[in-house]
C-alpha cells in the first residue's frame, strides 16, 4: 500500500514535471524577445514550495474515483496562480519582501515592473491551461474556469489581501473572514477543482469545500504560528515580519497556545468532512501533516 508520503510525493512531482514542462526551452529555442519575462515567470513557478494546492487538487480528485491525470491542468493553474500572487505580495507596495521560497524575491532579481507583469502573465496563463485541459470536457473546462475566477477574483482571494492591506480585519471573526479570503478560496479552489474533474456528487462537493475550508484555516492559523516560532532558513521567508508590518495575526488575537488549540480543532473538522468521502484516507492524512508543518 502505498504510503502518505509516497503519495503526496507522487501528486507533487506529477505538477512539477507539467510546471517543468511549460517552461521548458523549445528545441529549437524560441524567438521571443521578452523571453526575459518568462525566466521571471519561471524562477518563482520553479522555486520550489509545497505544492499543496496541486497536491490536494489532484489528491479529491483521485479520492473522488477520478483520474488524477484529467485535474493535473488545473491544479497547475492554481500553482500559477498562487505564485503570481507571492510575486505580488512580496512587491515594495505591498509587503516588500527580499526573500521567498529560500531565494530572493521576484523583483530583487528582474525588477519591481517585470515582477508585476510576471504575475499578470501567470494568472491568464492559468486560465489558458484550463481552458485547453486535456481530458476534461468543455462543460467541465468551463465550471473549471468559474471555480477559478472566484476563487482570485475580487470576491475571493484578491478581496482578502485588501482587507489584509488595509487593516480592516480588527476582531477574530473579522481575521476567520480575510484569512477564508486570502488563504482559503484557492484551497477551496483545489478541492472544487478535483471535484469537477472527477465528476463528482453535489453531497461530495459539499464535503470537499467543506474540508478545504477548515484546511484553509487551520494552514493560516499554522502560518501565523511559524512566522514566530519557525527557523528562517528552513522557513523560506523572514521570521517576524508580520509583527513588523504591524499585522493582526491570530497569535496577536489567541497567543501560540490558543493557536495550537484552533489549528487541532480546525483539523478535527477537516477531518471529519473527509472522513464522509469514499477513499479519503489520504486527506484526513494531509489534514494532520499540514497542522505540524514547519515550512
Ligand atoms: C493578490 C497580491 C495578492 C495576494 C493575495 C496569497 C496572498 C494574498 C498573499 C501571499 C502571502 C501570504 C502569507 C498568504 C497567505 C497564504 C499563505 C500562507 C501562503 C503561502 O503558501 P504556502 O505555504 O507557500 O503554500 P509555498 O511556498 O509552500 O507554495
Amino acid at each position: 500500500m502505498e504510503t502518505f508520503q509516497a503519495q503526496y510525493d507522487r501528486y507533487r512531482e506529477m505538477a512539477e514535471a507539467a510546471l517543468r514542462r511549460m517552461f521548458a526551452q523549445a528545441d529549437p529555442p524560441q524567438e521571443r524577445p521578452w523571453q526575459r519575462l518568462w525566466d521571471a515567470m519561471g524562477y518563482s513557478v520553479l522555486a520550489g514550495g509545497k505544492r499543496v494546492r496541486p497536491v490536494m487538487a489532484l489528491a479529491v480528485c483521485e479520492a473522488l474515483g477520478g483520474r488524477a491525470e484529467d485535474a493535473l491542468a488545473p491544479a497547475c493553474a492554481l500553482e500559477l496562480v498562487h505564485t503570481y500572487s507571492l510575486i505580488h505580495d512580496d512587491l515594495p507596495c505591498m509587503d516588500d519582501d527580499d526573500l521567498r521560497r529560500g531565494r530572493p524575491t521576484c523583483h530583487k532579481v528582474y525588477g519591481e515592473t517585470l515582477a508585476v507583469l510576471a504575475g499578470d502573465a501567470l494568472q491568464a496563463e492559468a486560465f489558458r491551461l484550463i481552458a485547453c485541459a486535456p481530458g476534461l470536457t468543455g462543460e467541465q473546462r468551463a465550471e473549471s474556469v468559474r471555480i477559478l475566477a472566484e476563487a482570485c477574483g475580487g470576491d475571493g482571494m484578491v478581496a482578502g489581501q485588501v482587507l489584509d492591506v488595509d487593516q480592516l480585519a480588527g476582531n477574530a471573526q473579522e481575521l476567520r473572514q480575510l484569512c477564508a479570503l486570502k488563504t482559503g478560496a484557492l484551497l477551496r479552489a483545489a478541492a472544487e477543482l478535483g471535484c469537477a474533474a472527477a465528476g463528482a456528487s453535489p453531497e461530495q462537493r459539499r464535503r470537499a469545500a467543506d474540508y478545504a475550508e477548515h484546511i484553509g484555516l487551520a494552514f493560516q492559523v499554522r502560518d501565523d504560528m511559524l512566522d514566530v516560532i519557525a527557523d528562517q532558513s528552513e522557513f523560506g521567508k523572514p521570521v517576524g515580519s508580520d509583527r513588523q508590518e504591524g499585522k493582526r495575526t491570530f497569535v496577536d488575537l489567541l497567543d501560540l497556545a490558543g493557536c495550537q488549540w484552533m489549528v487541532a480543532e480546525e483539523t478535527r473538522l477537516a477531518r471529519e468532512a473527509a472522513a464522509a468521502l469514499p477513499e479519503g484516507g489520504f486527506l484526513l492524512a494531509l489534514a494532520d501533516a499540514l497542522a505540524d508543518r514547519r515550512t
